[in-house]
């Protein structure tokens, strides 16, 4: 399984080559690339952030230089996850849908956010690791590449997935979050 990663920091996901996701990649289980936004800002200071479009306080980062990121990846068949608070909750039956495509895009935000433009032409799915604000999408990003790069072939046993502990675990505390209505 592929990730592209669309960071303002990827230095971060260095993180990734420890321990069993590491060893998944030295395997070619998983591939981890990542993909400078900045790089792609046409601006001679570099600058990839701007007010808001339509208003609104803060900072967003700028719409031309995510979608010229975006189109560096040649794969149009890849589904792009955006990590937002506002997003939908991940959860262990997400990870499993996710862990059956092939190649994921991650685009991680910054400042308040990506200019809502961009989001609208290039984003599938808006997902968010729970219900806190961070300063970037980057540690969301790394949850996400490590949950689901577990149901890769090779990367754990089976039947530390197979064992189904876990699962009945979550259907049951989602059981019990639906009699709470949380
Ligand atoms: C988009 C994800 C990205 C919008 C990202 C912030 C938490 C999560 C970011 C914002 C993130 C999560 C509107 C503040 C970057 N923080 N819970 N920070 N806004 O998955």
């Amino acid at each position: 399984m592929k990730f592209d990663v669309l960071t303002l920091f990827p230095e971060m996901f260095a993180i990734l080559n420890q321990s069993i996701i590491g060893r998944a990649i030295e395997k070619n289980r998983i591939e981890i690339n990542c993909i400078n936004i900045r790089d792609f800002s046409k601006d001679k200071h570099k600058k990839v952030d701007d007010t808001p479009y339509g208003g609104g306080a803060g900072m967003v980062m700028k719409a031309d230089v995510i979608y010229d990121a975006y189109q560096s990846i040649p794969d149009k068949k890849a589904k792009v996850i955006y990590m937002s608070p506002q997003g939908k909750k991940l959860n262990q039956f997400k990870v499993e849908e996710l862990a059956k495509q092939e190649h994921l895009i991650l685009l991680c935000g910054h400042y308040e956010g990506i200019d809502q433009r961009v989001i609208d032409k290039i984003v599938d799915e808006e997902i968010s690791i729970g219900d806190y604000v961070l300063t970037g999408g980057e540690i969301p990003a790394m949850v996400l590449i490590d949950t689901v790069s577990r149901y890769q072939e090779g990367v754990i046993a089976k039947e530390s997935i197979e064992e189904e502990s876990f699962r009945n675990r979550t259907i049951r505390i989602s059981t019990i979050y639906k009699a709470r209505s949380i």
